[in-house]
């Protein structure tokens, strides 16, 4: 099922929640920034045993003090006017974090917008290749409970109407 909904990433309680992180897994703005403060600093301490995690790549870690069992890391792409694939390396993410959550037996799994805030992802273009990908994974897996979590009016209304409710 799938449910696009306005809320604070950080208050759900799934089995997996997406970080749309950068390529240092260190923390940072947005809703990087929201979910290490919410997790706490034992989330920060196993990332950075993880490596770093490449543009399209996902990691998982546990959720600590989120009410999410566990937190995929993926990091999207930079938006250089659509020159250096970044369609296909949006696409890779939301693929990436649907592969991590069957391996970790997710039921329940939260997506933020990805690209679209500090990395610049035209919000629509974003929104179809997201929407595509989600699509595609419950095809897949039906009874997978995706629940896209919007933080502004802007993206939930680019959401809604793309997804034509
Ligand atoms: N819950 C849900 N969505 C949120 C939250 C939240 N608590 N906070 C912000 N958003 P961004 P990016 C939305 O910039 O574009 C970080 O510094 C936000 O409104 O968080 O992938 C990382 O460390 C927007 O719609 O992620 C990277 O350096 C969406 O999340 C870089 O930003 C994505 O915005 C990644 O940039």
């Amino acid at each position: 099922m799938l449910s696009i909904i306005r809320a604070d990433i950080t208050t759900l309680k799934v089995d997996a929640i997406v970080n749309a992180a950068n390529a240092t897994l260190s923390g940072g703005g947005g809703v990087d920034g929201a979910i290490h403060r919410a997790a706490g600093p034992e989330l920060l301490a196993e990332c950075r045993t993880l490596g770093g995690c490449r543009t399209g790549e996902a990691k998982v870690t546990k959720g600590y003090r989120l009410p999410a069992t566990y937190v995929i890391h993926t990091v999207g792409p930079v938006w250089h006017g659509g020159t250096q694939h970044e369609e296909e390396d949006l696409a890779k993410c939301y693929r990436s974090c649907f592969d991590a959550a069957q391996e970790y037996g997710v039921r329940s799994i939260g997506l933020p917008s990805i690209s679209t805030g500090s990395y610049g992802f035209p919000l629509e273009q974003a929104v179809a290749i997201a929407l595509r990908e989600i699509q595609g994974a419950l095809r897949r897996d039906p009874s997978l409970n995706v629940t896209v979590t919007c933080f502004d009016e802007e993206t939930l209304k680019a959401y809604e109407s793309a997804r034509g409710t």
